[in-house]
């Protein structure tokens, strides 16, 4: 299936891997980039050698194109976007901010850059910018999310640029892609169905809440703080939501107890202190299984669905 999207970075199928704090780690990007999609690395809020070891495994471990996702929150945001131009990246994605100021430079280091956005007139400035694609990520997403969902904001953006867009949020089977196609979509962003992958390396506690859950289990938390972030439901997340609506947590109380509650989640299973973040399509998804095997599964079955 050949789109922009896949002229543009160089892989055979048009499926990014959603660039998750703490998960994204070499052995997923590598895997899903070996697999034909773009795998990537998130920087999160990582220390620049952590970062700069995983691209480099990752390269060693595969020779099709990958990249890095930024998270602009990070303090070390700036070190970070040079690294990605040190190390000679192929991609870069940005979230939770407006990545305009490195967008020149990365250009100019041939790097193709695809900003993660929640709205019509991000995706704009995104695209004056000099952005070669956009992800518009709707509110089914995991993690930190915007207000609209998939279905409206997909079209919108579409209508609103000339450069390709990826869809991203609610998207786990060859329906939602070949959905996201009828939208205008030239590729998906996925981030939850590899969650449940064999080269995720997530705590097993975590795999097995994303293939326990059901169409309900997922929560959005901490949109009183201005960071509203989607998780698996669990007694933590049930807490953090209940402070929040009954006031017995103040915004500030929330922040500090969801500090590393991430990095908790994923390295230790921590079901009292962590955050599982997963995207609403959670419950869809039941079986773990390598990222070969889940690509060449989705693009089976959108490629079935666009041929009807
Ligand atoms: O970034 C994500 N998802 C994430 S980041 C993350 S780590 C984190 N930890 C603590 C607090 C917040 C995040 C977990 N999940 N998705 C992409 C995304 N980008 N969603 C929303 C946005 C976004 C929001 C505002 C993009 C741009 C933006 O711009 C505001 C501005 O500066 O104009």
């Amino acid at each position: 299936m050949k789109t922009r999207i896949t002229e543009l970075l160089g892989c055979k199928y048009p499926i990014i891997q959603g660039g998750m704090a703490w998960v994204s780690e070499h052995n997923l990007a590598s895997a899903v980039s070996n697999a034909g999609g773009i795998g990537l690395i998130a920087g999160g809020s990582a220390p620049i050698d952590y970062l700069r070891d995983q691209i480099r495994k990752c390269k060693e471990k595969t020779d099709k194109p990958f990249g890095v996702n930024i998270m602009l929150m990070s303090p070390n945001a700036d070190d970070l976007a040079q690294l990605c131009i040190d190390e000679k990246v192929a991609v870069v994605t940005t979230g939770a901010g407006n990545p305009g100021k490195y967008i020149p430079a990365w250009k100019e280091a041939g790097i193709k850059v695809i900003p993660v956005i929640p709205s019509v007139a991000l995706a704009k400035r995104m695209e004056r910018a000099g952005a070669d694609a956009v992800v518009a990520e709707g509110t089914e997403s995991g993690g930190h999310i915007g207000e609209n969902t998939t279905m409206c904001l997909v079209p919108q953006v579409v209508d609103a640029l000339e450069i390709p867009v990826i869809a991203a949020g609610g998207i786990a089977d060859g329906r939602g892609i070949a959905a996201s196609f009828m939208f205008g979509a030239e590729g998906v962003q996925i981030g939850t169905r590899f969650l449940a992958s064999e080269e995720c390396q997530i705590h097993q506690t975590y795999k097995d809440l994303i293939i326990k859950a059901k169409d309900t289990d997922s929560v959005v938390t901490g949109r009183y703080t201005g960071h509203p972030c989607r998780n698996v439901k669990t007694k933590f997340s049930k807490k953090l939501a209940n402070g929040e609506k009954d006031g017995s947590l103040t915004p500030e109380q929330f922040e500090e107890i969801t500090l590393g509650s991430l990095r908790k989640a994923v390295q230790d299973g921590n079901l009292d202190e962590g955050s599982f973040l997963c995207g609403a399509i959670a419950g869809m998804i039941n079986e773990i299984k390598p990222c070969d095997a889940i690509v060449k599964e989705l693009m089976e079955q959108a490629e079935k669905l666009l041929n009807r």
